[in-house]
């Protein structure tokens, strides 16, 4: 595998549950996943980032009301270059799919409801160069209600 790099961007108040099943997922089909928790700038870097050529970033939308600080933080990391799959989960990407591709529309893909195996098939389908767009349980602008 040339590059196994996932990186996953949460919450992490009180640790985060859902984050670490997808972590585990991973980790057991051999990516290399590494969880940040975006609230504090020294938690990651640019630079740091973009060492890491990430396949895939995720982004745990698992609350509403911090919608405005994924969006400011998503524009952030492009605006820096950092290029990828950049795909959501959790609860508002798995109930208000259309919504959330309306705000973010930076976002390639929503994986909904319960993600561990939709994502794995996600990061091997862009691994491998395979088309993603026929998984099950992805959302994307064009297949959305
Ligand atoms: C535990 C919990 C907390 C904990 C820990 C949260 C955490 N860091 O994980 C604490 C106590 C901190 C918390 C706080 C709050 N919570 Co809370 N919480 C929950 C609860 C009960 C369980 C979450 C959980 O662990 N689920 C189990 C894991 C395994 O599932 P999961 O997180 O959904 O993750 C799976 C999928 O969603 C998906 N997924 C998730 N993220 C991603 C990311 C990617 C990239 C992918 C591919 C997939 C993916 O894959 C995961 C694995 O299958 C849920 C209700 C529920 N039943 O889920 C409410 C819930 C998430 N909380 C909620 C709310 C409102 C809050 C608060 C705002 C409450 C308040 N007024 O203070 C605060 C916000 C915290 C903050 N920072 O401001 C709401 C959110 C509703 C909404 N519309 O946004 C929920 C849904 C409860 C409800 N029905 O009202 N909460």
């Amino acid at each position: 595998m040339n590059n196994n790099n996932v990186i996953l961007f949460a919450f992490e108040e009180r640790d985060n549950l859902g984050m670490g099943y997808l972590a585990s997922a991973l980790t057991n089909a051999g990516y290399n996943t590494n969880i940040i928790d975006f609230r504090e700038p020294g938690n990651y870097t640019i630079d740091g980032l973009k060492k890491q050529k990430p396949i895939l970033l995720g982004f745990s939308v698992i609350f509403q009301y911090h919608i405005d600080k994924f969006i400011e933080f998503v524009r952030y990391l492009k605006r820096n270059s950092i290029d990828c799959h950049y795909t959501a989960g959790g609860h508002y990407a798995s109930l208000r799919p259309r919504q959330l591709l309306d705000q973010i529309p930076e976002l390639d893909s929503l994986v909904r409801f319960e993600g561990e195996y939709t994502l794995l098939e996600l990061v091997k389908a862009l691994a491998s160069g395979k088309e993603w767009k026929t998984i099950n349980g992805i959302s994307f602008l064009e297949n959305v209600w």
